[in-house]
């Protein structure tokens, strides 16, 4: 019961850090100059301070169940980490990323396990409505029919795409919406053998 109420705090207060970072992204959205990425935009507004001040990490913690799949967690270990457990295809390893207003992913590079299956949770943040497609890095970056890709992400709604990265890449995952990958909106899989 307890855990359940610090779910619901962390909830809320995880949304107040998602708005103030979409509050951030909008007001810092300038992807035509290129001068700085999302960390640099949200940080300039003061989009990260304000979600530390909100108590954002704690927020997601709960809003996650433990927080343990954000990349950049401190509680999660990556592949080469000790207590990293490989994403299978029976139960692949959840991933998620923010799409943001200012035509960036967060984080913009994952690393995976060769051989890994892994299942995106893409989130937009903020009112841009955006794309995720994940595969071979050619085929991700010429668009390529038939490349694995979850379209129309509106915001605060969080799509999945599960993918199993066979081989040596390189991989790579961007969104084609109108403009954003020409804006710089991809980011890299590294493959950790
Ligand atoms: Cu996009």
């Amino acid at each position: 019961m307890s855990s359940r109420n610090l779910g619901i705090t962390g909830l809320i207060l995880g949304l107040g850090g998602i708005l103030l970072i979409g509050a951030g992204s909008m007001l810092g959205a300038n992807p035509a100059n290129g001068s700085y990425g999302p960390r640099g935009g949200n940080g300039m507004m003061g989009g990260y301070g304000g979600y530390g001040m909100m108590g954002g990490y704690g927020g997601y913690g709960g809003m996650m169940g433990g927080g343990g799949s954000w990349a950049a967690g401190p509680t999660s270990p990556g592949p080469g980490e000790a207590g990293f457990i490989a994403g299978t295809p029976d139960a692949p390893r959840v991933v998620q990323i923010l799409a943001t207003a200012n035509l960036r992913f967060s984080p913009d590079t994952v690393r995976v396990l060769a051989g890994e299956t892994i299942r995106f949770e893409v989130t937009t943040v903020g009112p841009v409505t955006h794309e995720f497609m994940v595969g071979p890095a050619a085929d991700v970056a010429a668009d390529k029919d038939g490349t694995p890709e979850v379209a129309d992400i509106t915001m605060m709604q969080t799509a999945s795409l599960t993918y199993t990265f066979a081989g040596s890449g390189p991989f790579a995952f961007a969104c084609h919406a109108p403009g954003h990958y020409e804006a710089g909106m991809a980011g890299t899989i590294v493959i950790v053998s």
